[in-house]
């Protein structure tokens, strides 16, 4: 595995790997380089034995202020699609422990939508989220007309990318945005919180749910339904739903192995 990146820095804590976007004289702007990086990390955590959840974050001043728009600038057609760099974006929902995002500051552009590609969100009070690319003359490329409206509604939606203005970690919870907003001091430690209650779970059972979960964005509901009845079905070969159940029956806190 890899423990040296120029962009991003890598820690484990117990079951939980963090992974810190680290760019900070330009806000985390996320240049492909760093991008790369980051689903390198995303993906040996993803595979190490130890790691049962992945907490992503920035700096106090940013989670990310998008897509480096230095890199992107003198772009043309034809050179962004042959050289197809930003398909480094789309191996990251390939990732499949749960990951949640620690968002503090700016998360903007390509930084919301990084932030939305992530499982569950803590945010600190301070935080900015949005979808600016109007202003630069340009739209959401991550997936931001999709996910966002999916999240808050077109409403807000179009309001959010049209005026390309960001809104507040407060009006993020009130539309669904984010999972909670939390005192600055704290954002980092509640999203450690979120990912040792999770890592205690199974991780059969968390990776078949996240799965079954995401499934909804692509599946009319009966497809749905009938993927979640599988994946259900499915658990019930595994060690550590035996070991869930008797435990709940003996009155004790269950041991998971992941088998
Ligand atoms: N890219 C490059 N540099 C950036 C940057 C960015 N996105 N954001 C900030 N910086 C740099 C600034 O240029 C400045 O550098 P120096 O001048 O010091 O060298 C430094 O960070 C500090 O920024 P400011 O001086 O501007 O700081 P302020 O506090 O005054 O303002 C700000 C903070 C976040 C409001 C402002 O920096 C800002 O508006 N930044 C740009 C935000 C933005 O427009 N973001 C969207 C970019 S477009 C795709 C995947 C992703 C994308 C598209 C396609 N595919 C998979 C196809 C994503 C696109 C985008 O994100």
């Amino acid at each position: 595995m890899k423990t040296t990146y120029r962009n991003i820095l890598t820690d484990k804590d117990g079951a939980i790997a963090i992974v810190t976007l680290h760019r900070p004289k330009v806000l985390n702007a996320l240049s492909h380089e760093l991008m790369e990086e980051l689903v390198q990390a995303l993906t040996d955590f993803d595979q190490d034995e130890e790691v049962r959840a992945i907490v992503l974050t920035g700096s106090e001043r940013a989670f990310a202020a998008g897509a480096d728009i230095k890199e992107m600038s003198e772009e043309t057609t034809i050179g962004i699609m042959l050289k197809d760099q930003f398909a480094t974006w789309d191996r990251i929902k390939e990732i499949k422990k749960p990951i949640i995002a620690a968002v503090s500051g700016y998360a903007l552009g390509g930084g919301c939508e990084l932030m939305m590609n992530c499982d569950i969100i803590v945010a600190a009070e301070s935080a900015q989220i949005g979808q600016p690319e109007i202003n630069i003359g340009v739209i959401p490329g991550a997936g931001g007309t999709q996910r966002l409206t999916r999240a808050v509604g077109k409403q807000k939606a179009m309001e959010m990318i049209l005026t390309g203005q960001p809104i507040s970690a407060r009006e993020a919870k009130e539309y669904g945005l984010v999972n909670k907003v939390v005192p600055n001091e704290i954002f980092l430690e509640e999203a450690m919180a979120m990912a040792r209650e999770i890592a205690k779970k199974s991780p059969v059972a968390t990776r078949l749910a996240k799965e079954a979960i995401l499934k909804v964005f692509d599946t009319p509901i009966s497809e749905g339904l009938l993927f979640e009845r599988k994946n259900f079905y499915m658990l019930f070969s595994s060690e550590d739903q035996k070991e869930g159940m008797k435990a709940f029956l003996e009155k004790r806190q269950p041991t998971f192995s992941g088998k």
